[in-house]
Parts: C-alpha cells; sequence; structure tokens
C-alpha cells in the first residue's frame, strides 16, 4: 500500500493496523535540539483515546509511546524518530461475522475491490486507530511551533448532529471550558443535552456526523508554497485524509458563496484586519491573522441498526456492526484536526525556512 507518507521535508509515515501487534510512525526532518520525552505524548494521546466516558467506544488501549531511535539523551538528533504503541485491546472476534460482509458507508468495500484482499479486524488500516501515529507525530510539531515561532494550534467540537454550540461567535471560545468536557464542547451549559443526545443515539443503534473546528494562532506571515504547495491547498489535503472527514473549509468556507466582495475581503489597517474570512490565508501563504479551518465528519458506519449489503457470494443479507464503536466519531476528533494542521504547519515552516529565510521581515507588517 502506497501513500503513508507526507510531507517535504517534515515527513511522516504511519504503520499499522487496529489489531496487529502495534502501530506507529517514522518522522524524519525534525530538527535536531528538540527536547522530547515519551510523558509529552501522554496529554494528546489521552485527549484521543478511546475509552475516556461513554461517550466513544470501550475499547481501552494503554497508548504508551515506546522512543525507538532520534532522540539522545533527551532530545532530537536529526535522525528518523521512530515511535511505536502497542495494541493492547483488541478483541477481533467481534470481525468474523463482518470479515463475510461490507459495511454500508465503511471502506470494507472499497478496499476489497482495490487490493483483493483486507484486513478485516478493526477495520484494519482503515481503522481510527491509525489517527493516534498522527496526533503522536504531531506531539513533536506542536512543541517545536510553540517554541520556534510561538504558534498555538487548538480545536473544539463546532457541531454535533443539528446542535450547535450557543456562543456569539467563536472568539469567544474559551479552551478551558472545551478542555473540561468529554465533548470538547465550548460550552459547559449545553453538556447534560449533548449528554442525552448521545445515550439516546446509542440505544437507537445509529450514529451521527459533526463539525470540528481548529484555529493556529500566532502562526506568521508567509507560510505556503504557491502554487501547488499553497498552505490552504496542503491543509485541505491533511485534513481530508482523517477518516470520516467529508468536507474541509478553510476561514468563510462555503459561507463565501453567499458573501459580497465588500463583506468578505478582510479590509487592512495600520492596526490589522478588520475580519477573518480569509482564515488566515491570502494567495496560499498565511497572512499572520489565526488560521481557522473547519472540517464535516460523517456519521461513523459501524452502527448496531440493521442495514442491507452484499456477503462475499454478492448474495443480498442484512447485516448490523457487533464490536465497540464510537456512536459518533467527531467527539474524538479534535485533536487529530488539531495533529493535521500541526503537521502541515511544521513541514510548511521548515520550507519556508529554508527558501525564503534570507528575505527577514518586510515592511509593512499589518497587526
Ligand atoms: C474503530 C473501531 C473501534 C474503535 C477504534 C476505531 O475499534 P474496535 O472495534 O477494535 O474496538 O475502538 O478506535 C481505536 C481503537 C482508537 O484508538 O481510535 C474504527 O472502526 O475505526
Amino acid at each position: 500500500m502506497s501513500s503513508n507518507s507526507f510531507g517535504k521535508l517534515f515527513t511522516v509515515t504511519t504503520f499499522g493496523e487496529s489489531h496487529g501487534p502495534a502501530i506507529g510512525c517514522v518522522v524524519d526532518g525534525c530538527p535536531p535540539g528538540l527536547e522530547i520525552a515519551p510523558e509529552d505524548f501522554a496529554g494528546d494521546l489521552a485527549r484521543r483515546a478511546t475509552g475516556n466516558s461513554r461517550y466513544t467506544s470501550q475499547r481501552h488501549e494503554a497508548d504508551e509511546v515506546e522512543i525507538l531511535s532520534g532522540v539522545y539523551e533527551g532530545r532530537t538528533t536529526g535522525t528518523p524518530i521512530a515511535l511505536l504503541i502497542r495494541n493492547t485491546d483488541a478483541r477481533s472476534k467481534d470481525y468474523d461475522e463482518l470479515a463475510q460482509t461490507f459495511r454500508p458507508g465503511h471502506a470494507d468495500y472499497t478496499y476489497w475491490q482495490k487490493y483483493g484482499i483486507r484486513d478485516p479486524r478493526g477495520g484494519g488500516r482503515a481503522s481510527a486507530r491509525e489517527t493516534t501515529m498522527r496526533v503522536a507525530a504531531a506531539v513533536i510539531a506542536k512543541k517545536w511551533l510553540a517554541e520556534k515561532s510561538g504558534v498555538r494550534v487548538r480545536g473544539w467540537l463546532a457541531q454535533i448532529g443539528e446542535i450547535v454550540p450557543e456562543l456569539p461567535d467563536t472568539a469567544a471560545v474559551d479552551f478551558g471550558t472545551v478542555e473540561s468536557n468529554p465533548f470538547f464542547w465550548p460550552v459547559a451549559a449545553q453538556v447534560p443535552q449533548l449528554e442525552k443526545y448521545i445515550d439516546a443515539l446509542r440505544k437507537d443503534g445509529d450514529s451521527v456526523g459533526a463539525r470540528v473546528n481548529v484555529i493556529a494562532a500566532g502562526v506568521p506571515p508567509g507560510w505556503g508554497e504557491p502554487v501547488y504547495g499553497k498552505l490552504d491547498a496542503e491543509l485541505a489535503s491533511a485534513l481530508m485524509s482523517i477518516n470520516a472527514v467529508k468536507g474541509v473549509e478553510i476561514g468563510a468556507g462555503f459561507a463565501s458563496v453567499a458573501q459580497r466582495g465588500s463583506e468578505h475581503r478582510d479590509e487592512i489597517t495600520a492596526r490589522g484586519f478588520l475580519s477573518n474570512h480569509a482564515g488566515g490565508i491570502l494567495g496560499g501563504i498565511s497572512s499572520g491573522q489565526d488560521v481557522r479551518v473547519s472540517i464535516a465528519l460523517k456519521p461513523t458506519s459501524s452502527i448496531l441498526k440493521p442495514g442491507r449489503s452484499v456477503n462475499l457470494a454478492g448474495e443480498e443479507i442484512t447485516m448490523r456492526s457487533k464490536g465497540r464503536h464510537d456512536p459518533c466519531v467527531g467527539i474524538r476528533a479534535t485533536p487529530i484536526a488539531e495533529a493535521m494542521v500541526a503537521l502541515v504547519l511544521m513541514d510548511q515552516a521548515l520550507r519556508h525556512r529554508a527558501q525564503c529565510a534570507d528575505v527577514g521581515e518586510v515592511r509593512p507588517r499589518i497587526g
């Protein structure tokens, strides 16, 4: 299987299946001298993990990172950093029946058509388990971005089904609140409503979609490579590669369709831009404003509600997905979306440094 690597100067290759012995990644191109310890990974991996609440899959993985290479006496050496996480709670018998059919809405059918063979246990490589290594790799990127450029990448759940946060605007998001509930929801008063909603969904054997927003603050102007390596193009590609993502918006996104130019353009003053419909990216290059992205995640396809499919002989059957699935994959997607944004920014930062370090600071600098 090809295309398991991405990035140009800061490259990440992930490997492993949901029910194999381990999952892992190799991060190449990390600048030397960055302090990294196994404990650095615990926070974000726990934010993404299953089993943190009754609202996600009840698979309980330890998600402990082993650093196999690239770090000496606690600092990166500039050589490939290999990270490994052993799978400790796979329950493959849940997938015995699923191996004989294709879950409607799942990658089962297309993997089968493409490769003529598949590892059905836990969805194999198509499982959201793979996103663990994206989050692990991004711990390194987030740390470097924060230390070198003061960049901070943070996200929140911005819609689940029909429910939206009751907030005047996204500038009002309090990240303390986001981190204090299992949904990454920015309004504490709505959390009981979400709990009831997910409990009812589970009882009904169904699932629902979600939207996750991410803001990268502190990105300096200049990151992004026109024309085929535009920052927004690479963000869209990276975010779209997350399991279940069906849409990506940058800034005003699809709302731009109904806007006038006089509204959409972000007017410029000596004190800064007057709005941010561009999502912090103009011409594929960061403007110095917050980079703002949003993703749409489809409802989980593995659900208890019976659905029609065919078996390997092509006969029509009715099937239901057993196992420990998430009623809404979006609930755990915030750290994953942050991770992909951070990985793209880190790669673009190094690429900008490589080509344009001699340009220096250009006047006027807005904001
Ligand atoms: C997943 C199905 C479930 C989840 C898994 C993603 O796996 P299993 O059926 O083996 O319990 O638990 O998520 C993780 C294990 C994880 O770490 O994110 C799927 O079909 O994508």
